[in-house]
């Protein structure tokens, strides 16, 4: 096998290379001889793709590598300047950040929300106010882009599946969309890929629920549409099922956890792969929101290798394109369990700004523009906290004590920009960045207290 991949290699090398001599004598008078070769060989890759071949998996990205479909691409697009527009659907806090990074690259970026007041309105490029569940509204949206991400997930996976089917490239894919938007389908890949995952029911209302009173308790997740701890709740003693939802949810056994861990991966089209390092979560019991996150996470060599190995797994097996955030259970057996992917920056990621040579903003960029992947390392150690609105506020957002936090070494401030405050709601997050992770987390526990979002 070994030797027959070789000699693809070698021939795909020197078809390489005896192309590229071919586009320079040529002056491009074959480009439509040029275009079929790149056509056949791009519609081998999508089908070997799709079926998921084990030929393809080890000789495509070999190909796909050296391709002339690549030089092509080179040849008629760029990825930055005002010719290339990458469209965003959501305008939130995830795609400001993202806009932070593409300001560097000059990449301009173009967002669709349904509040006209939305973080990104003021510093898009182009803004759009409209629905990201409406087909024609994304579909529209969509067309006049060259590249289109998300940076919330509840969209409308049709019109991005016909912008696809158009040629547009779509990243993260709206399969993979399709199959995150679905808590129930996202559980069962897990079972048939054999990863490993709490053991789960798939419900459809209440009544359902009663089934399982004697296997209590379980953490029950609506299937579609939940997000920051909405759509989430627990099912501990029979009294709990008059919460439980009366719309098609997962059923999943509470887990016993001691710590809860993420990791972000990145793939870009090409193939390659890069993970950041290993960080621990710490949720808010009430609003089920991460209220702490510490980076690096304070586990064994031993879990956080396998921690990278699962989170590199998954993308690979969903065949992604983009950034995927992977939110794992260290149980207290120290077994690791997949409890949640997110195909996007991720609130896991935020402190890779000040904390890691690559920020998740620039590495998803990086990865939907089929960019050399960026460096993960740490550079500091770091602490990052939500500010979340304070319970029983709302209206415009008051941020009390901000400048005394600001005035400590290492804090840095985040403030998204909504117009509202509500309880509970992500307003902002600060990153405590330092040489040692006791004394930020010191330093955090202190900011926490000082720090509030009210109205
Ligand atoms: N988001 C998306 N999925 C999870 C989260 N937190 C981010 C995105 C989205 C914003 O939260 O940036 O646009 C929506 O926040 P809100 O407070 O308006 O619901």
């Amino acid at each position: 096998m070994v030797s027959i991949l070789n000699i693809f290699g070698s021939k795909v090398v020197f078809f390489n290379g005896f192309f590229a001599e071919f586009l320079k004598t040529n002056e491009y008078q074959n480009l439509n001889l040029i275009r079929t070769i790149s056509l056949v060989i791009l519609l081998i890759y999508k089908v070997s793709n799709r079926y998921n071949l084990t030929f393809s998996r080890i000789f495509i990205p070999v190909l796909a590598k050296h391709n002339p479909y690549h030089y092509l691409c080179s040849m008629q697009t760029k990825w930055y300047g005002e010719d290339f527009r990458l469209g965003v659907l959501g305008g939130g806090q995830l795609g400001r950040m993202l806009i932070q990074e593409a300001i560097n690259y000059n990449v301009y970026v173009y967002c669709l929300d349904p509040d006209p007041a939305a973080p990104c309105s003021h510093y898009a490029h182009g803004f759009t106010a409209g629905s990201l569940q409406d087909y024609d509204t994304v579909y529209q949206f969509g067309k006049d882009k060259d590249v289109i991400t998300v940076e919330i997930e509840h969209v409308n996976i049709e019109a991005l599946e016909q912008l696809e089917k158009e040629g547009k490239k779509v990243f993260p894919q709206p399969r993979v969309l399709r199959l995150i938007q679905d808590k129930g389908l996202q559980k069962q890949f897990y079972r048939d890929q054999r990863l490993p995952t709490a053991p789960f029911y798939l419900t459809e209302n209440k009544e359902d629920v009663k089934k399982y009173i004697s296997e209590f308790p379980f953490m029950m997740k609506m299937r579609k549409g939940g997000y920051d701890g909405k759509g989430v709740t627990p099912l501990r003693t029979e009294t709990d099922i008059e919460t439980a939802f009366e719309v098609p949810s997962v059923l999943e056994k509470m887990v016993d956890f001691q710590k809860e861990l993420a990791v972000i991966v990145a793939r870009n089209e090409k193939g390659e792969i890069k993970s950041f390092p290993t960080v621990e979560c710490e949720f808010n019991p009430k609003a089920n929101l991460v209220e702490f996150l510490f980076a690096p996470a304070s586990v064994s060599e031993e879990i956080e290798n396998k921690a990278q190995e699962l989170a590199k797994q998954v993308i690979e097996k969903l065949d992604m394109v983009g950034l995927l955030a992977v939110e794992f259970f260290l149980t207290k057996e120290e077994e690791l369990l997949i409890n949640e992917i997110a195909p996007r920056p991720h609130n896991s990621g935020h402190h890779t700004i000040e904390c890691n040579i690559t920020s998740q903003f620039e590495q998803h960029m990086r990865s939907i523009l089929n960019l050399p992947l960026g460096s993960t390392k740490i550079i500091q150690a770091g602490v990052m906290i939500n500010l979340l609105g304070e319970e029983g506020f709302e209206g415009k957002a008051v941020y009390r004590n901000l400048e005394e936090i600001m005035s400590w070494e290492g804090v840095h401030t985040h403030i998204y920009g909504k117009a509202k405050t509500k309880s509970f709601r992500k307003m902002g997050h600060i990153t405590i960045a330092g040489e040692n992770l006791e004394t930020v987390k010191a330093l955090g526990l202190k900011v926490k207290e000082t720090i509030r979002v009210e109205s």
